[in-house]
């Protein structure tokens, strides 16, 4: 079915706003960043948001049809390469459920594994969770025919361990892990639980990563109406994690959802996330910002605090 994915390579463009005037990309809703670093540049792989209309999508809630990845080597100028995935191109998803929520890409042994929630078109309820492999980190994406076996959430996060071990979070209320196999399409363990994080409120959007020996577990985690950016840390990505503080503060906007990820890049950590500041009047119309993140001494992370346009 790849022919099937639309690739925008006609809409490469210049599309971006300086860095430290978020938001970055201003022709556009985007939500949900995940950056990473590939090839020596920073590429954005975040949601699309469109506005439903009576036929598109339910209004007044989440309302996304398609992806685009976006990069740029100073965070300033972003070109976006376009359409990568959208939901008539993949054979297993509901070509009209306008539910590609939060996805991840990760790089391995020269492939590219863009990872998924959406709804099936089987009619089984709830989300699953797809993959597609490129050869670019702009793709082409050829999506695989099934979802992965064996898992059912939202919010994808793959992690790959120093020794070559790749691990895939995900959320379904709670946040789960479990170690993917080399081919990166299925998975090699039991789903198992992340523990002792907070009781109370929903948490979803798992990012991991590594610095210095340290495994953070960063998540969106809300307990009265907006959500605000925690996180916990291990000495292992299976855990047992700990809660170690919150990394930014609930939206002084009001936006409902945040979600987030981590990278270094030449030298400077920095946090990708969203709010709604090209929507100020509707949160399911997002847009991604990206702030330096500082850490202390002792490794925990210094809150950050979202500079505007
Ligand atoms: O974008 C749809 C959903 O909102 C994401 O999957 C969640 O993490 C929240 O940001």
């Amino acid at each position: 079915s790849g022919a099937r994915i639309g690739i925008g390579l006609a809409a490469l463009c210049v599309v971006g706003s300086a860095f430290g005037t978020n938001p970055l990309i201003l022709d556009q809703f985007t939500a949900d960043p995940t950056a990473r670093v590939f090839e020596g540049k920073v590429y954005v792989y975040p949601s699309h948001d469109i506005l439903a209309t009576e036929g598109r999508g339910r209004p007044g809630w989440f309302c996304m049809e398609d992806y685009h990845v976006f990069s740029s080597v100073n965070l300033t100028d972003w070109t976006d390469h376009g359409v990568i995935l959208t939901q008539t191109g993949v054979d297993w998803v509901n070509a009209d459920s306008y539910s590609l929520w939060a996805p991840d890409c990760i790089a391995r042994d020269g492939k590219y594994y863009f990872y998924f929630p959406a709804i099936p078109k089987s009619g089984e309820k709830g989300f699953r969770i797809g993959v597609a492999v490129a050869d670019q980190p702009a793709g082409p994406f050829r999506p695989e025919p099934a979802p992965i076996e064996g898992v059912r959430g939202i919010d994808p996060c793959v992690f790959i361990d120093h020794d070559g071990t790749p691990y895939l979070y995900y959320s379904h209320r709670k946040i789960f892990v479990a170690k993917l196999q080399d081919n990166m399409r299925q998975l090699a363990g039991p789903v198992q639980t992340i523990a002792n994080l907070p009781a109370k409120g929903l948490i979803e959007g798992p990012f991991v990563f590594e610095r210095n020996g340290i495994y953070y577990l960063t998540y969106p985690h809300v307990e009265n109406r907006i959500e605000r950016l925690e996180y916990a840390i291990a000495d292992h990505p299976l855990g047992p994690f700990k809660p170690a503080g919150v990394i930014l503060d609930e939206s002084a906007s009001g936006c409902w959802t945040v979600h987030q990820s981590i990278i270094e890049y030449r030298g400077q950590w920095y946090l990708f996330y969203h709010d709604r500041d090209l929507s100020p009047n509707f949160d399911k119309a997002r847009s991604i910002r990206a702030d330096r993140l500082f850490f202390n001494e002792d490794g925990t992370i210094r809150k950050v605090i979202p500079t505007l346009r």
